[in-house]
């Protein structure tokens, strides 16, 4: 074995320990942690106040150790089926308008999923690597990622630097409808379907991926309340009822804003139509393949609409949500909107 050799065998070793320390402090870790079970697979673990899918465990706490933010990075922040996937398109839309304007270079997104234009700290750029190439993980400048970790468990330099963090969030029957559809599709065929009143009694309890809501939405809209030029916070409804005006309040907050010329041109209303429902699943690359976490591109797409709840829920389900609804977000400034179905007022 010459010089160079022996060099990278001996990096390779070192990589290996490495490794293999991680491996086996996370298997500390784990054992201490409370589990119950997954809602596709797999286990939820109670990591740090939120149930963390057995998947991600170990991604999320790479990104928590290694992640460094600069100050120009832009992460869109989400619970599950809140609108994850309009946020990705309609950011990466409006924050890269300019390198992809008409006539010029083919729109990624006609070629690329919004998962795989904005990609996933936990799923996706941490999930085989603890420690990847801060230069490679977004190809796109300034740097733009997704995650669903909450606001108290993000990495410290996401909060110490001018990171900007855009949050979506969703009335919780909506999302809940969302997320139990979402994971009975997912499940093995040898597997029984989700029964709806153990779920949602779960759902209730906080126990799904990055549970309870209420914690995750309620720590997001504070910070945005403390500093609304570092986190913004949005509504799937508000979107779904002036998508336009919603899409100017996020062009200012990125810092590059619609100019006149741009108004006038239609460049707004062409970007919330691009990013619409109906013209992201009808694009081939939504409806084919799959996501690097094994999901079907298509199962990201099923209704898009508000109100759906109304055809899933019982009303002791509503009930028993309005309650909790109640309990969790009174007094703390955060409202949503069910459609016109009820009131909680
Ligand atoms: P994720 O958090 O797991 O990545 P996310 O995109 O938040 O997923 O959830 C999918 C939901 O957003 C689905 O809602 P539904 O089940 O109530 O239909 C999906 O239909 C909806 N959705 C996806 N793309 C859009 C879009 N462009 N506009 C509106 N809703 C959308």
């Amino acid at each position: 074995m010459d010089a160079a050799e022996s060099s990278k065998a001996k990096i390779a070793s070192l990589i290996q320990d490495v490794k293999k320390s991680w491996d086996d402090e996370l298997q500390q870790l784990v054992q201490t942690l409370p589990k119950e079970e997954g809602w596709i697979s797999g286990s939820l673990y109670l990591y740090q106040g939120f149930w963390c899918p057995a998947i991600v465990l170990k991604p999320v706490v790479s990104f928590q150790k290694h992640f460094q933010a600069f100050d120009s990075d832009v992460m869109v922040a989400t619970f599950p089926k809140c609108g994850t996937t309009w946020l990705k398109a309609l950011t990466f839309s409006t924050l890269y308008r300019s390198q992809f304007s008409r006539g010029g270079i083919e729109h990624p997104s006609l070629t690329s999923t919004p998962h795989q234009l904005v990609r996933f700290m936990e799923y996706d750029v941490y999930a085989n690597n603890p420690c990847p190439d801060p230069e490679n993980i977004c190809v796109y400048k300034p740097r733009l990622f997704a995650t669903h970790v909450p606001h108290a468990s993000l990495p410290t330099s996401i909060k110490d630097s001018k990171c900007k963090i855009v949050y979506i969030c969703r009335n919780p029957m909506d999302m809940f409808v969302s997320l139990w559809l979402f994971s009975n599709k997912l499940r093995d065929e040898n597997q029984e379907s989700l029964s709806p009143n153990k779920v949602f009694d779960m759902f209730c309890r906080g126990i799904c991926a990055f549970g309870p809501i209420f914690d995750h939405a309620l720590e997001y809209w504070n910070a945005s309340q403390e500093n609304p030029d570092k986190v913004l916070f949005l509504k799937y409804e508000d979107l779904k009822e002036d998508i336009s005006s919603q899409l100017k309040r996020l062009s200012m907050f990125l810092g590059v804003p619609f100019t006149e010329d741009e108004e006038k041109q239609g460049v707004v209303e062409e970007i919330a139509k691009v990013c619409s429902f109906d013209k992201l699943r009808e694009l081939e690359v939504n409806k084919k393949g799959l996501h690097i976490s094994g999901i079907p591109h298509k199962d990201f797409f099923r209704k898009g609409k508000v109100g759906d709840w109304s055809n899933y829920l019982t009303p002791s389900m509503v009930e028993r949500l309005e309650k909790l609804i109640h309990e969790k977000l009174d007094g703390s400034g955060l409202t949503f909107n069910f459609s016109s179905k009820i009131s909680l007022d």
